[in-house]
């Protein structure tokens, strides 16, 4: 659902003239792309740390590092490094051969999540799809479900990827309209109340997917014990506990996988978006023993799944998360921000919450809506998203320098007291 604001209540604002450049370009995307984006009037051209520019010189700091694929800063030299040097040695392979990249990574995956078995992809939603299809097999052969017949449950206002059974499970009109019909056994309860769980599960349930704080939804932090209560529910069920933290893990919410603030160790976890360091797609589905054991030699898989080119890039993208312990500095860094941004004192905020560096504003749409806040942030050199229509994500490179925080913060509040004056005189 998402809430405008009163029609003729928008206060005024000019954004920044395009220069020709930009213009060319935004219509030529225009002339020959698909319309389904409508980003905002910004052209980037380069991006270093935190700090992204514009095809005209512009600069503007990243609080949003591309939905969280960009936590280690652009063009992290380590990272970059290991691309480049791996790329001259081996991109490509397929696994119909093994490589020497592959095997490290799982073992590094498998030894910071505490479970048993990885199973390597690009994209997210596609680490979605083999979790879905693994809970599944898992029901029919482990648990005994009759086949055909095993049930997932998700949470609404989840959001798991674009792919059609992963929208089977989403509650958002708009993702769903027209891509339809959906797979069976797919239901949704309520998010954040586990005893919506209890309720839910049948003997055929396989699994529960839940992102331990919901992205997209709005940064919707449940309440605490929450994932807790649901591991305690799925365990006496024998329903799997799946948690999606392709968004929330690696550091992004001050502990490596977000479902530690509960002490969860899930049965699967999900990966994606920064295991690519910012320069690749790279995911992964990694699980116990138990789940992973339902996949044999051509059940599943993909081309570029597990090549040695992504292998590379994500052991050191997990090399720089803890050499420069940017887990810790998310949860630092994070708690800070929270307690600066809990001190906008403007009306139009309805509230601030979040984890380590995983912050969302919510707006009052009786005044504003999201984005005009994001287009005024945008003015102010601060790239920032709406999600939902009335919460503005704040989620910046997790080794972002406390002082670009800081001037990040000292403008954000500047664009409400801009607001609220502007708001006065249009009322
Ligand atoms: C878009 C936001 C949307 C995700 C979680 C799986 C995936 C995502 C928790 C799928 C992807 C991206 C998709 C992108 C915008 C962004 C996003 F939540 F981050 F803000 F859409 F809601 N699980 N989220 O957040 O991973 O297949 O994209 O690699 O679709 O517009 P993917």
């Amino acid at each position: 659902m998402t809430s405008q604001p009163r029609a003729g209540h928008e206060p005024a604002f000019r954004p920044l003239p395009l220069s020709d450049t930009a213009t060319d370009l935004i219509a030529r995307e225009k002339a020959f792309g698909a319309n389904n984006y409508d980003p905002l009037p910004v052209v980037l051209a380069r991006g270093e740390g935190s700090w992204l520019t514009d095809v005209d010189g512009r600069r503007y700091l990243d609080l949003m590092s591309a939905y969280s694929a960009v936590s280690f800063g652009h063009a992290h030299p380590r990272i970059l490094g290991a691309l480049v040097a791996q790329a001259q040695q081996l991109g490509v392979t397929s696994r119909a051969y093994h490589n020497a990249a592959l095997p490290r990574l799982f073992e590094r995956l498998a030894g910071l999540t505490g479970l048993d078995r990885v199973l390597p992809a690009n994209g997210g939603a596609e680490a979605v799809e083999t979790a879905l299809k693994a809970a599944r097999k898992w029901g029919h052969k482990v648990k005994g479900i009759p086949e055909g017949r095993a049930e997932i449950i998700g949470c609404d206002g989840n959001f798991h990827g674009r792919s059609i059974a992963v929208i089977g499970l989403s509650t958002e009109p708009q993702y769903r309209d027209g891509f339809g019909p959906f797979p069976a056994g797919l239901s949704t309860i309520p998010y954040g109340d586990s005893e919506a769980l209890e309720r839910a599960i049948t003997p055929r349930t396989a699994a529960f997917l839940v992102e331990p704080i919901q992205g997209e939804g709005g940064i919707i932090v449940p309440p605490p014990g929450y994932l807790a209560r649901c591991a305690e529910i799925c365990r006496r069920h024998r329903v799997l506990l799946i948690c999606d933290e392709i968004q929330t893990g690696l550091g992004r919410c001050g502990r490596f996988l977000a479902s530690e603030h509960d002490g969860v160790r899930p049965d699967a976890v999900i990966l994606g978006k920064a295991l690519g360091g910012g320069l690749l797609p790279v995911s992964a589905l990694v699980g116990t023993d138990d789940l992973m054991q339902v996949f044999h030699p051509g059940d599943h898989g993909s081309t570029f799944g597990g090549n040695p080119l992504a292998a590379a890039v994500a052991i050191a993208a997990l090399d720089v998360l803890e050499d420069e312990k940017l887990v810790e500095r998310s949860a630092e860094l994070g708690a800070w921000l929270l307690d600066e941004l809990s001190d906008l004192r403007s009306h139009i905020v309805r509230d601030v919450r979040g984890r380590g560096l995983f912050v969302g504003i919510e707006v009052d749409p009786r005044y504003v809506g999201a984005r005009p806040v994001v287009d005024r942030l945008l003015a102010r050199g601060i790239l920032s998203k709406d999600t939902h229509g009335t919460v503005v994500r704040i989620a910046p490179p997790l080794n972002i320098r406390r002082e670009d925080l800081a001037w990040a913060v000292a403008r954000i509040r500047a664009t409400f007291r801009e607001l609220e004056r502007d708001l006065k005189r249009a009322a």
